[in-house]
């Protein structure tokens, strides 16, 4: 349970369009990116996970769900990656579309759909537990954070069920929830399981490249075959990112020149400026590394740099 206790931020009495989510968040990074595709004006709340501010009173309030992204218009609430990206579509008629055309290849179709349906979470805290599959995992996921992030899962099923006590009008979804990260938490530890999971994202991942070289003027033109960046594009974007944050893009695409075509698709991707503008900062990315380091290498890191200082004092 967090000591810290969180209010009603004022941002939510606000008109027009507000996204709470975190700068982490696989799922959020698809909205963000919608939006600033689409140059929707809007205003951003970074919900506090590390003190699990989704768990809080308010948060329920807007989703019971108590996950990100959550969008806001208004009196009006859309949760999840999904419905947000249709519902910017149906509703911003006027800015630049990202729907995929009526007669879009049925298998991009099925890339979506699939990408959608891939066990985002489990992939990424498995990476964390059977790290001899992953290569050299990317900021922020280092070692110390990694610590972090397994120690708050362990515990996670306990916390929900504390916050279920606490907050007995939304007691029976948290409980709910309780038991089916205690049922994931199984699966998780299972490295059988997720070189199952790997297994088939290199199956998926093959039939993209296949599709990838059918594709004519790869240099200009995005999935869906036209030089329009869709919703499609935003997912597999999404995906090929976190596999690489995670170290995975050896495994996939990187060694041997594996996949050419997805290696030269996510390079694609990373220059797009709606992508670059997502990325956290490497400012808040230090800080979310500090924030969430263990003491025990904090203490180790406050010792190598006062040596360091008084060296450096000894020196002048
Ligand atoms: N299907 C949802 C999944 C959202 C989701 O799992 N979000 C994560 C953050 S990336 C979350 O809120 N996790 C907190 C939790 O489930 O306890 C979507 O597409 O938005």
């Amino acid at each position: 349970m967090s000591d810290k206790s969180f209010k009603r931020p004022s941002i939510a009495n606000r008109d027009g369009l507000i996204l709470y989510c975190n700068q982490y968040s696989y799922f959020c990074h698809k909205v963000l990116q919608a939006l600033h595709v689409k140059g929707i004006p809007f205003e951003k709340y970074e919900i506090d996970v590390t003190n699990d501010e989704h768990f809080s009173e308010w948060f329920l309030e807007l989703n019971p769900r108590a996950e990100l992204p959550v969008l806001q218009n208004g009196l009006l609430i859309v949760p999840g990656s999904s419905r947000i990206l249709d519902y910017l579509e149906e509703n911003f008629p006027k800015s630049k579309s990202l729907r995929m055309p009526n007669d879009a290849d049925k298998q991009v179709l099925g890339f979506r759909k699939t990408i959608e349906s891939l066990p985002i979470g489990v992939l990424t805290i498995g990476s964390f537990l059977h790290p001899r599959h992953t290569g050299s995992p990317k900021f922020p996921f280092i070692l110390p954070v990694r610590q972090t992030i397994i120690a708050r899962e362990s515990t996670l099923a306990e916390r929900l069920r504390t916050y279920a006590a606490n907050y007995p009008a939304f007691g029976e979804g948290l409980s709910k929830k309780a038991d089916f990260h205690e049922r994931k938490r199984g699966i998780i530890a299972s490295e059988e399981y997720f070189c199952k999971l790997l297994d088939a994202l290199d199956e998926f991942l093959s039939n993209v490249e296949q599709y990838l070289a059918t594709i004519e003027n790869v240099e200009r033109n995005w999935l869906c075959g036209t030089d329009a960046f869709t919703i499609v594009d935003i997912c597999l974007g999404t995906l090929l990112y976190r596999l690489y944050v995670l170290g995975l893009e050896d495994r996939f695409w990187g060694a041997d020149r594996k996949r050419p075509q997805l290696e030269r698709y996510f390079a694609k991707v990373c220059q797009q400026p709606s992508f670059q503008e997502v990325l956290p900062s490497k400012v808040s990315i230090l800080r979310t590394v500090w924030i969430n380091m263990p003491p025990v290498y904090k203490a180790g890191l406050a010792a190598v740099s006062s040596v360091l200082i008084s060296s450096t004092l000894l020196k002048r």
